[in-house]
């Protein structure tokens, strides 16, 4: 039977700690650590290496770009981090540069991977990738609003002392700024949450803001992103057919084109094999298409 192999690009926070992560559930035969540091991902590599014997489990090695030949899923992580104070699209020269070096240098050894995107901002970095990689557009993924989307039932799941399991939430739009929660859609088993405007107003501003919080208190933000990554890694390995907030190229969706954006998509094998079509109030809908208008605005003043 063929092995499976994930690469990692990017050896930093996120990147390491993804890695990490699927080592941890041993997710994979054969995981790959890539950066313009290699010496970094030398030793992330040996480090991790050292646990197997707590472990058991696959091979793990910091390597070059022709071990994405055979890869399953290639994910960028590589990137400038957000500084603090730095909005996500402050980041987006300095990433498009690096995002479209790398989709290069992958494309030289893979073309029937899966590429799952992390590097900031997220939605344009996917954007990037699809137009410079050719690829069918269900094998592009950006993690989207899935870390967000986290947040958010966490944050409802405190309020209401519910196991976050357990709640059900969105978060939509870009993973930034202009990202929108969807109220009308929340649940726990169904019913609607008990919680009040000026609940629902904290819950959001802290889930839209928690990077910024977090970058400011440590400098980066890594555990919870990596087990997103985590997530839609499994997915698509186990061919799982799961609902998870990841950004994907819309056409027409509530009125949105052209710009990759997080929605609520089925991921399996295939990669994203569709978008949900949810139900959204008009307010919602404007909200998303403020979003796509900024997206698409930045887009077109990078000249992709
Ligand atoms: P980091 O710790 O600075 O790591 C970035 C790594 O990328 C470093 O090890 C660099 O050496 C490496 N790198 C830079 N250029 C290249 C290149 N051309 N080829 C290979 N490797 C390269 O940053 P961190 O890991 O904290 O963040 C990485 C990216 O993830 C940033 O863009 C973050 O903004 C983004 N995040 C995205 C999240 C999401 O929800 N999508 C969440 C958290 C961070």
């Amino acid at each position: 039977m063929k092995k499976t192999r994930i690469v990692v690009i990017g050896a930093g926070a996120v990147g390491s700690t993804t890695a990490y992560t699927l080592m941890l559930r041993n997710r994979v035969d054969e995981l790959v650590l890539i950066d313009a540091n290699h010496k970094k991902a030398v030793g992330d590599a040996l480090d991790m290496n050292h646990g197997m014997p707590f472990l058991g489990g696959g091979d793990l090695w910091a390597g070059s770009y022709e071990d994405c030949k055979d890869a399953d899923i290639i994910v960028i992580t590589a990137g400038a981090a957000q500084r603090e104070g730095e909005s996500r699209v402050d980041l987006l020269k300095r990433n498009a540069v690096i995002i479209d070096s790398i989709v290069e240098e992958v494309l030289k050894y893979n073309t029937s991977g899966i590429l799952l995107i992390a590097s900031n901002p997220v939605d344009i970095m996917s954007y990037i990738t699809w137009k410079k990689s050719g690829w069918p557009v269900e094998r592009i993924i950006g993690s989207g609003t899935l870390l967000d989307s986290a947040r958010f039932r966490y944050l409802i799941g405190e309020k209401l002392k519910i196991d976050p399991r357990s709640v059900h939430g969105h978060i939509v739009g870009e993973h930034g700024d202009s990202e929108l929660p969807l109220w009308s859609l929340a649940n726990v088993a169904g019913a609607e949450l008990s919680l009040s405007d000026a609940d629902k107003e904290e819950v959001f501003a802290n889930t839209r803001d928690a990077a910024y919080q977090i970058i400011s208190a440590k400098g980066a933000t890594y555990y919870a992103i990596a087990l997103a990554l985590d997530r839609i890694c499994t997915a698509i390995l186990r061919d799982e057919g799961a609902v998870l907030n990841v950004s994907t190229l819309l056409h027409d969706y509530h009125g949105v084109s052209d710009v990759f954006l997080g929605v609520p998509c089925v991921v399996d094998r295939q990669g994203v094999r569709e978008i949900i079509d949810i139900k959204i109030s008009d307010f919602e809908r404007e909200l998303l298409h403020r979003s796509a208008d900024k997206l698409h605005n930045l887009i077109a003043s990078i000249g992709v």
